[in-house]
């Protein structure tokens, strides 16, 4: 950390490099703590994270309850639900001893928190009265990742994992509930102006235990997809299980139908990697820790100007933005620099001349363009710009992913197009096919489109079988 900005970026179009150096530039996470998949927040990057989550709560909190249950689950609670094992053993991080004692009873630490709190649901819930149930928590969870770890992407320390738990009476309202969260998803990426596709993703890939997985996917600038949400049908599985059962209506025990989902800071590598550019991060003013920066441009006297914006810096917070002045004795062009690294929404930049004219100067992170604002007009202008930014952020990157998307009819086109996005072509929805689709091409079956995006063609790009099945397929992280 310090106050020097000589440091510089790669420019974006090498995503690798841009993404790497970001993190530590503009001061998000450190990633020199000494395990691996385990980062640091810089407090500048935990300013962005707290602002994020709170943006995550306040959407949840409208009907979901916030708990929290312990990171250390019993091995015999771990051990219950056949599927979920399988998908998860070798990724469990293992406590074994307390001190030099070896453990009674061996501790998981939590790869996700099913196991810990679903026995705590078998005793919660007695009568369909009881019924929804839906609690999140945000916590970290432990996974032993075994591919290439990369900050904010696959951490085997996950810092930021919102998981929400539902319980419901049957298996539609399950069904509904998983509808919800994803529109829940969708929402909430938007408020960070980031498009998501939503797929079901196939049989294959589905999380470990659950009846189908819908996921959200964002795409990065390289063409590759991140996964950055996804929402689980558990059926009545983990309740048999568990032993989840209510008391219905008519006085019978039946077991409960169960949802899960969840995010994690994977939406914060989406932010960065989506709105940024080549001078460092362009953010959203829905989350910027700093909205606008105020520069002052001072020649010989300065205290006239520094007055000025002392005023306006008061006005604009009166009504609420985050605003900073920087009144530090760098030069304005270090100071642009710095703020713009810091992806501040605003800058507003004061000078003798706009004193004379009773006005500012406006400039706007996304696209540098300037504006000169009359002083009697301030705050509305700048509730204006900064719902352009917004807008104008949000259409900018729906406008890339869609024109990444390749609706393709044959497998010579899937391969024509993978490198530069996502493919988008007819299936037969046969596990074999979809194998050797991903075999033949390196990438991945992402699923079924959620939205009522289709192909023109219908014939399987591998068995040629008719079909009105479609799926997106990409190369993902
Ligand atoms: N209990 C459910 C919610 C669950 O664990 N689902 S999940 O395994 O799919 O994880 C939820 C989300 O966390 C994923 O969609 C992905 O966006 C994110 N995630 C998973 N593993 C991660 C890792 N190692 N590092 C960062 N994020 C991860
Ligand atoms: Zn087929």
């Amino acid at each position: 950390m310090g106050e020097e900005c000589d440091k510089s970026l790669p420019c974006k179009q090498e995503f690798s490099e841009w993404y790497n150096d970001i993190l530590s530039v503009a001061e998000i996470m450190d990633v020199r703590y000494p395990v691996k998949g385990l980062y640091v927040w810089f407090p500048f990057g935990f300013s962005i994270r707290k602002r994020v989550y709170n943006m995550l709560r306040e959407l949840l909190d409208t009907d979901h309850d916030e708990a929290l249950f312990p990171l250390l689950i019993p091995e015999h609670e771990f051990m219950k639900e056949a599927e979920h094992i399988k998908g998860f053993e070798d990724e469990v991080y293992w406590v074994t001893n307390g001190g030099t004692t070896p453990l009674d009873i061996n501790l998981a630490l939590r790869p996700t928190s099913e196991t810990a709190i679903y026995p705590m649901y078998k005793i919660w819930i007695r009568s369909h009265a009881d019924l929804p149930i839906k609690v999140y928590q945000i916590v970290n969870t432990f996974r032993y990742e075994t591919k290439h770890t990369r900050p904010l992407i696959r951490l085997r320390e996950i810092t930021s994992f919102k998981e929400a738990h539902t319980v419901h009476a049957n298996w539609n309202e399950a069904a509904n509930q998983v509808k919800k969260a994803i529109e829940l998803y969708i929402e909430f990426y938007k408020n960070l102006a980031i498009p998501v596709l939503s797929s079901k993703r196939p049989d294959w890939d589905k999380f470990p235990g659950a009846d189908y997985t819908i996921a959200v996917d964002s795409l990065m600038p390289d063409g590759r997809t991140l996964q950055v949400g996804t929402a689980h049908h558990l059926g009545d599985n983990f309740a048999k299980t568990f032993d989840i059962k209510y008391e219905n209506k008519e006085g019978g025990q039946v077991y409960a139908h169960q949802t899960c989902y969840g995010i994690s800071e994977r939406c914060i590598a989406s932010l960065i990697s989506v709105h940024g550019d080549d001078k460092g991060l362009v953010l959203p003013p829905s989350i910027a820790p700093v909205q606008i920066v105020i520069i002052p441009i001072i020649f010989k006297d300065s205290s006239e100007v520094l007055e000025v914006c002392e005023k306006v810096k008061e006005r604009l917070h009166g009504i609420g933005l985050r605003v900073e002045l920087d009144s530090s004795d760098k030069r304005p062009g270090a100071k642009y620099y710095k703020w713009e690294l810091k992806g501040v929404p605003l800058r507003i930049e004061i000078g003798p001349r706009d004193l004379k004219n009773n006005s500012v100067v406006i400039v706007k992170r996304n696209d540098s363009t300037k504006e000169i604002v009359h002083m009697s007009k301030l705050e509305e202008t700048v509730q204006r710009l900064l719902d352009q930014v917004h807008q104008n952020l949000y259409s900018k990157a729906e406008e890339d992913l869609y024109s990444k998307i390749y609706k393709c009819a044959d497998i010579e086109s899937v391969d024509k197009h993978i490198q530069k996005g996502i493919v988008l072509i007819p299936w037969c929805g046969n596990k074999e096919c979809g194998l050797e689709l991903e075999e033949r091409t390196g990438a991945g079956i992402l699923g079924i489109p959620q939205n009522d995006e289709s192909c023109d063609a219908s014939k399987c790009t591998i068995c040629q079988k008719e079909t009105n099945i479609n799926a997106y397929m990409a190369r993902t992280y």
